[in-house]
């Protein structure tokens, strides 16, 4: 055994380019080189001990064993008879309350439900490494971090570090349909067989759970937005069950999306009236069902009332209605009900920014104590760069969630490099001005408005069943940054970066100050390419795959026109006081400040503004001269990109590093259409030449304007 773990370790330190698919995700634990650390770990593992039992334990043991095996190239010893003699204890606070002082007590019972405290303790003369929780879920995030800093050679088993949550409600939505397309999904189809459950049960799943537990990651909504009835029918919650089962011991609950006209669809009524007492009875009666089989059901997420779902305005009905009738059936089982605030109708003859607004505002303080109003990082949808959603910091008390989009239906989809982290990060940090003077789209989160209020961060899923899960290698960097944020919204994107890449690609410190730079740039440069100085939803129609300045007819909010508004004069939507004053749902701070078409932040100015050709920017550019180096600095920024990686070719495995070269070059191509086309389409209105020191925009419009893709992902094809 041992000739073979030497062999293996051998082969692993001299062969680091093995092939690689990205299966194995940020968890793919690698033998240790630094000999302190792997002493240190080796200690530790020489002799464990758990105390107590539960089934949280045993994913513990699994991954201790997995790890070791891995790491040190040895298993770890469980002590299960005397623990004085073991060097490594895990357990709750209750449980090692005997070996703890009273302080030590009181600051982890602060640390809260899913909070963890780790480092030496002293009893008897004997130092133990501790890892406590107040609950075994708190222990095996403890026991994640353990590994984190183990595999990034950061781990100092002198040191005392403790951490929590600042957010209860950490969660994915899975844009999933029952069919196993996913809905913007790149990345092949959805991991959900519904199919072969309840009999067959994927092990993709397990390493699913494993994957969002090392992140904290502690809820998963299942199904599309867009709900099908069926998902309420006790043969689906047959299915469903065994998922909730598998994901309990890694501390996440499971989510449904609820269709709104269920009880017409599967409940023979006649009506989906909120108020009807049939209709109040029917939603009990499902609730109770699903609870009898999943005790521990988190509740359901309802898109309603919005891009056609069905909804409570059909009976005439508002928002707050259809949300709580929901959340009364789900009261009784501590359930929560998450009621998304992405309404808007073209039938409404508003601005589609401020449509939302106007629909929550006046119910601020309506709802029940366990519903969630999960708002979009920004008002109209997902957008490359997107000022905050207004509902953030107006509504005063009713708790608003965060919905990021990790999939990146507007972000190059999976063939972009495009690292999330900065964007959310810069949503995160902005500044809301109320309901307190300081607060920011952050500190609103993390508020619970009530005692019994959750709070909420939820992403978009960006899985799927190719091998390495989100298309991108580098997708994984964003569902790995949605749940360090979800966890803590204040880290920043550096930091995340940083440790995602040495967690998959090792510790080379010049790989990782490249890697880094490429990811911290990507987003910017995206923004650059497609849509700089505010620009908004100019993408392909429907698939949003690639530029289409050029879409009209139809519903007009589906349409770029009504976006960038560019005509003979200039470009942009008038937002202010002149035009739809969108403006006004913001604190008084920033309607003031970005009313003024020469104050607010450049990134935003096309947002809010419709300015002219030449209007005057901060650097002395004139509006089309810096839009055309905006366009042409994206793709620069993507040259240099592939430039880094190309640099990095030795050091990272050929499977990986060409993935993702191949990909670079796809990015350059699309960055250059993305420049060309937007920019060839809005000279049709300025009449302005290109300045001469960017790249000229090549090729012809009407070329561009005809390019079809009827093999888009992410939507059902129409063919
Ligand atoms: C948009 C997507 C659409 C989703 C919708 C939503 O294009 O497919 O159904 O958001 O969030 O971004 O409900």
């Amino acid at each position: 055994m041992k000739i073979l773990f030497s062999f293996l370790l051998w082969i692993a330190i001299f062969f680091p380019s093995f092939s690689n698919d990205g299966y194995k995700l940020w968890l793919d634990y690698q033998p240790i080189t630094n000999p302190t650390i792997k002493k240190d770990m080796a200690d530790l593992m020489s002799g464990v001990f758990i105390f107590g039992e539960d089934p949280t334990y045993q994913v513990i043991r699994n991954e201790l064993n997995l790890a070791c095996q891995k790491m040190i190239l040895e298993a770890p010893t469980f002590n299960t008879s005397d623990k004085t003699k073991a060097q490594f204890w895990l357990g709750t606070r209750t449980q090692m309350s005997q070996f703890l002082s009273m302080t030590e007590q009181v600051e982890i019972k602060a640390l809260g439900e899913d909070g963890y405290w780790m480092g030496p303790v002293e009893v008897n003369g004997k130092t133990h490494y501790a890892i406590i929780g107040n609950r075994p879920v708190g222990v095996l995030y403890g026991v994640y971090n353990l590994m984190k800093s183990i595999q990034t050679e950061t781990f100092d088993k002198s040191l005392l570090i403790s951490d929590y949550p600042k957010v209860k409600l950490r969660m994915l939505n899975h844009w999933d349909n029952l069919d196993k397309t996913v809905e913007r999904g790149y990345a092949g189809a959805s991991i959900w067989d519904w199919h072969k459950l309840p009999g067959y049960v994927d092990p993709r799943y397990i390493e699913y759970a494993r994957a969002n537990a090392s992140l904290g990651i502690n809820a998963v909504s299942v199904t599309n937005v867009n709900a099908k009835a069926i998902v309420l029918t006790t043969d689906f919650m047959k299915k469903v069950k065994v998922l909730a089962d598998l994901f309990r011991p890694y501390g996440i609950k499971v989510f449904l999306t609820a269709r709104f006209s269920a009880p017409m669809e599967i409940g023979g009524l006649e009506t989906a009236d909120p108020l009807d007492p049939k209709v109040k009875d029917f939603w009990q009666k499902k609730t109770d069902e699903i609870y009898s089989y999943i005790p521990d059901f988190g509740g359901f997420l309802v898109k309603a009332n919005s891009e056609g779902q069905p909804g409570p305005h059909e009976y005439g009905r508002n928002h707050a209605d259809g949300a709580n009738m929901l959340a009364a059936a789900l009261a009784s089982h501590q359930g929560l009900l998450i009621w998304r605030a992405f309404v808007y109708s073209h039938e409404v003859d508003e601005d589609r920014h401020k449509q939302a607004n106007i629909e929550f505002e006046p119910l601020d303080g309506k709802f029940m104590n366990n519903v969630i109003l999960q708002v979009k990082n920004g008002a109209i949808d997902f957008q490359p760069r997107e000022p905050f959603h207004p509902l953030f910091g107006a509504l005063k008390k009713t708790q608003v969630g965060m919905e990021f989009q990790i999939t990146q239906e507007y972000l190059g989809q999976a063939t972009q490099l495009v690292f999330l982290a900065p964007m959310w990060e810069e949503v995160l940090k902005s500044q809301t001005f109320t309901p307190k003077a300081n607060s920011t789209v952050s500190s609103v989160i993390e508020s619970p408005v009530s005692e019994k209020a959750i709070t909420l961060m939820a992403g978009v899923s960006n899985i799927g069943t190719d091998r390495n899960w989100t298309g991108h290698l580098f997708g994984q960097a964003n569902w790995y940054a949605f749940g360090r944020q979800a966890w803590n919204p204040e880290i920043n994107s550096a930091e995340i970066a940083n440790e995602w890449i040495k967690l998959t690609f090792g510790q080379n410190q010049v790989m990782v100050e490249k890697i880094s730079q490429i990811m911290l740039q990507s987003h910017e440069a995206a923004v650059d390419y497609m849509t700089p100085l505010g620009l908004h939803h100019i993408m392909g129609r429907s698939h949003h795959y690639g530029p289409a300045p050029w879409v009209t007819g139809g519903r007009a909010d589906w349409t770029s026109l009504y976006y960038h508004r560019a005509d003979s004069l200039g470009i942009g939507f008038d937002r202010t006081s002149s035009g739809t004053d969108a403006l006004a749902q913001y604190a008084s701070e920033i309607e003031n400040e970005w009313s003024d078409p020469h104050q607010i932040p450049e990134k935003y100015l096309l947002w809010f503004h419709h300015v002219p050709w030449d209007f005057k920017l901060k650097d002395g550019n004139t509006l089309w001269n810096g839009l055309a180096n905006h366009y042409d600095r994206g793709v620069k920024s993507v040259r240099e990109m592939q430039q880094t990686w190309k640099s990095l070719e030795s050091v990272i495995d050929p499977e990986r590093w060409d993935h993702v070269n191949q990909l670079l070059a796809i990015q350059e191509t699309e960055a250059v259409w993305w420049r060309n086309a937007c920019l060839l389409y809005f000279q049709t209105f300025s009449k302005l030449p290109f300045p001469s020191e960017i790249e000229q925009p090549s090729g012809d419009l009407e070329y561009y304007k005809s390019l079809q893709f009827p093999y888009a992902p992410g939507i059902k094809p129409n063919w």
